[in-house]
């Protein structure tokens, strides 16, 4: 166990020197990611929320531990067990490292290497039997490898924390423009968590990618006149737009919380596009990011005069990393997985006959606007508010079509309209809250929202696979 804890953290170092998506946990992790089946990975979704990632990479540690002692009792007796295991190790690290959508042939070097030093190590300790090794000297190796292993994995991290920090410097660094059109001042009355303190986190990359600002460069090309390759500065020298836009994920359940609202500043895509000169037969727009993603939306959307958009700014600062820092794609309307890819280095103009995007080929549905829904906040499920005025308050949102009215249901009784507070625009949510008189005993509230079509959200239950839930979100209380 102690010669493959060298091995991995020897490999992990390599990489992080190197090329970090080599590193074989990561790597191994991305490939189990892309290989669970969607059910699979919504109950982990849905039970581990975002705790999944600690406890996929614990796991494989955990797997890991048990191979190497299984390999290392039998090695004991028999010596090719030891290299036998290594090779195993270092192939499922190299082929997992090679298996990455941005994958280069030398990223199978780190898992390799790692298992050359396991398996050495192995072999050097565990002299043929039946002649074991002194307890002594046992020991004695124990630490050295131990020691090795520390040494390596703290200057892993060490390599880590230097690469991170000139990230980090690259973003302190930039300067961002105003607005040529800024966001609309906001209308007064907007309540405290009109913006989200800290917007949800969805994606698949088990360590957040760190792109320096300055080697960025996005690439659009595929289905165009004119193929273009753009610095970050190539961007900023373009006219900026500033909006709010609330932003959610297909995965959220009803009532969930993977939906936020901030204050976003990019660079229209429309203008580039035009530029670019899009063939008419094209009809999907292939975001790629730096780790892999493919993120498909429907060209559709960012023509139709919404506010579609290459995001270079979050809440008035460059985003953060792990919001897809240097630049994200946003497309108000539609669910993050259709047209939100964060860093994203690549727009491949196509048609959707020929390309299929990650989700899409996990079965999720290719086109994915927003569905009309409504969320309770307050009061909080099994909360016991005191008989008499109890304040009911929540979001609603309908992104690109806004919000009507929203509706609160006590019980079987009729619906009742509740108060919406002033919106910025109709791509971001909108609060709403309805005084209730309380009385006594157990309550069930229910919302509903009808968009600016004038359709009402549906009570049909769905789940969040393929296209989003539905269904009324209703919350249980006890009024005492
Ligand atoms: N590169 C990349 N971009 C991505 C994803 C991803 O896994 N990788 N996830 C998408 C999904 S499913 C959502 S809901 C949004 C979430 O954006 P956020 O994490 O900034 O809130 O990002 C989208 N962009
Ligand atoms: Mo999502």
């Amino acid at each position: 166990m102690l010669s493959a804890a060298l091995g991995v953290a020897a490999a992990e170092l390599l990489a992080a020197a190197t090329r970090p998506a080599a590193g074989p946990l990561v790597a191994v992790g991305g490939a189990v990611i892309d290989a669970t089946p969607t059910p699979v990975k919504e109950f982990a979704v849905r039970t581990l929320g975002t705790h999944d990632k600690p406890v996929l990479l614990g796991s494989i540690v955990l797997v890991l531990l048990l191979f190497t002692a299984v390999v290392g009792i039998l090695a004991a007796r028999r010596r090719w067990v030891a290299v036998a295991g290594a090779a195993i190790f270092g192939v499922a690290g190299a082929a997992a490292a090679l298996s990455r959508p941005a994958a280069i042939a030398y990223d199978a070097v780190p898992s390799l290497l790692g298992a050359a030093i396991a398996g050495t190590v192995l072999l050097i300790w565990a002299p043929a039997a039946p002649a074991p090794p002194g307890r002594r000297r046992f020991l004695r190796t124990a630490l050295l490898v131990a020691g090795g292993t520390v040494v390596a994995g703290a200057a892993a991290e060490t390599v880590k924390r230097i690469k991170g920090g000139a990230v980090a410097q690259s973003r302190e660094a930039i300067t961002l423009p105003a607005a040529a059109d800024p966001a609309k001042p906001l209308p007064s009355g907007i309540a405290p968590g009109f913006y989200s303190d800290k917007l949800y986190r969805v994606d698949t990359a088990l360590t957040v990618p760190r792109i320096d600002a300055g080697g960025w460069r996005l690439k659009i090309h595929g289905m165009v006149r004119d193929e273009v390759s753009l610095s970050l500065a190539d961007l900023l020298e373009r006219p900026l737009i500033e909006r709010d836009i609330t932003l959610n994920c297909v995965s959220n359940e009803v009532g969930g919380p993977y939906i936020g609202t901030a204050r976003w500043l990019g660079v229209p895509l429309a203008p580039l596009l035009a530029e670019v000169g899009v063939d008419a037969a094209a009809d999907q727009i292939v975001a790629r990011s730096a780790e892999g993603m493919t993120i498909g939306t429907p060209l559709a959307t960012a023509l139709d005069g919404r506010d579609t958009m290459l995001c270079v700014g979050m809440n008035g600062e460059p985003l953060q990393l792990e919001h897809g820092f240097p630049v994200r794609m946003l497309t108000p309307g539609l669910y993050g997985y259709a047209g939100a890819c964060k860093w994203v280095t690549e727009l491949e103009l196509t048609t959707f006959a020929d390309f299929d995007a990650y989700w899409v080929r996990r079965g999720w549905a290719a086109n994915g606007p927003v569905r009309t829904a409504s969320r309770i906040d307050r009061p909080q499920p099994f909360a016991r508010p005191a008989a008499g005025k109890v304040t009911v308050a929540g979001v609603a949102w309908a992104q690109g079509r806004g919000i009507r009215t929203v509706e609160v249901r006590v019980d079987d009784r009729p619906w009742r309209k509740a108060e919406l507070l002033p919106v910025p625009s109709s791509d971001t949510w909108v609060q709403w809250r309805h005084e209730w008189d309380a009385t006594p005993g157990p309550h069930t509230l229910s919302v509903r929202a009808t968009d600016g079509t004038g359709d009402v959200q549906t009570e049909q239950r769905a789940t969040p696979y393929p296209s989003g839930a539905t269904g009324w979100h209703s919350v249980t209380v006890t009024v005492e």
